[in-house]
């Protein structure tokens, strides 16, 4: 029960949580098209704790309503804070856990936060991991999903393609972006099958309309084969690395 209560103690004070922000690119000049926030816990003991790993423990404890809505919250005032200070407005992209979809309060959240730092929706971006979609509430998603879009939010599934889920909600989802896993990308491009999946999941995005986002572009062997292959968005370690909001604008500082 440490670690929860460490987490907990962390939520209500705010201290030890921190959003990370990684770059998304077009692939062809590198300009900057949105940015991915990323959960970080800073533990004064153990040091940097993965989301991956205390998400699910905040999950078990009830507490992921309040990480979530954290999370949101947090996003939306660096948002306002980055549009005083005049630095390049891209859509910030947050992960929506599967519990947050469904204990249904993310709608109250995302509107009363936009509300109070006065941002408009086009630039808070949810990220829908596609193993929600395999859950059997997944039914209610769809209209869910198509409220939040109709009010102006981006949406992605993320980590596409690991899922095992039906192809079919391509159809039904009200959707804007692929987020193709990075375990396609790893092996690229000697690997023939995930050559193969590479090249089908753009062909069939074009069809439908999809943008698809790359993930874990970490060579330029891995650029070159996804640009051959239409692949026009990316974001990975060859672009940018996650950081915390004063470094990313110290980099704007110096490049401006
Ligand atoms: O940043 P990192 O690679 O350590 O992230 C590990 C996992 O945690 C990824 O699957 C990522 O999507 C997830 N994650 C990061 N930040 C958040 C967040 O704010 N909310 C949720 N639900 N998941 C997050
Ligand atoms: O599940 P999700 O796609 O949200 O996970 C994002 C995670 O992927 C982040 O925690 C980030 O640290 C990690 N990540 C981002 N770019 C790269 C990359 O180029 N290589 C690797 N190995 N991990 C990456
Ligand atoms: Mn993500
Ligand atoms: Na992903």
């Amino acid at each position: 029960l440490g670690l929860v209560n460490e987490l907990r103690h962390a939520l209500a004070t705010g201290t030890q949580l921190e959003l990370h922000y990684q770059g998304q690119h077009h692939l062809a000049d590198g300009a900057l098209v949105g940015l991915e926030a990323l959960l970080r816990w800073r533990h004064p003991r153990d040091g940097m704790i993965s989301p991956a790993d205390f998400i699910p423990l905040a999950e078990r404890h009830g507490l992921m309503a309040s990480l979530g809505n954290w999370v949101i919250d947090q996003a939306l005032a660096q948002l306002a804070r980055w549009r005083r200070l005049g630095m390049p407005e891209v859509p910030v992209w947050v992960n929506v856990s599967a519990l947050q979809m469904f204990q249904g309060e993310l709608e109250t959240a995302l509107a009363a936060g936009l509300a109070r730092h006065g941002i408009p929706p086009g630039l808070l971006g949810l990220e829908i991991t596609e193993s929600v979609l395999l859950d059997e509430r997944a039914g209610d998603i769809a209209p869910r999903l198509g409220v939040l879009r109709e009010r102006g939010h981006p949406i992605a599934i993320d980590d596409f393609g690991t899922g095992y889920s039906s192809l079919g909600y391509l159809k039904k989802l009200p959707l804007d972006k692929l987020k193709l896993d990075r375990a396609f990308i790893k092996a690229l491009p000697d690997d023939r099958a995930d050559a193969a999946i590479v090249g089908a999941v753009l062909a069939m995005a074009r069809g439908l309309e999809l943008q698809v986002i790359a993930e874990g572009v970490e060579t330029i062997a891995q650029r070159d084969f996804l640009q051959a292959a239409g692949c026009s968005l990316v974001q990975g370690f060859l672009y940018a690395r996650p950081l915390p909001a004063e470094l990313l604008e110290a980099q704007w500082q110096e490049h401006d």
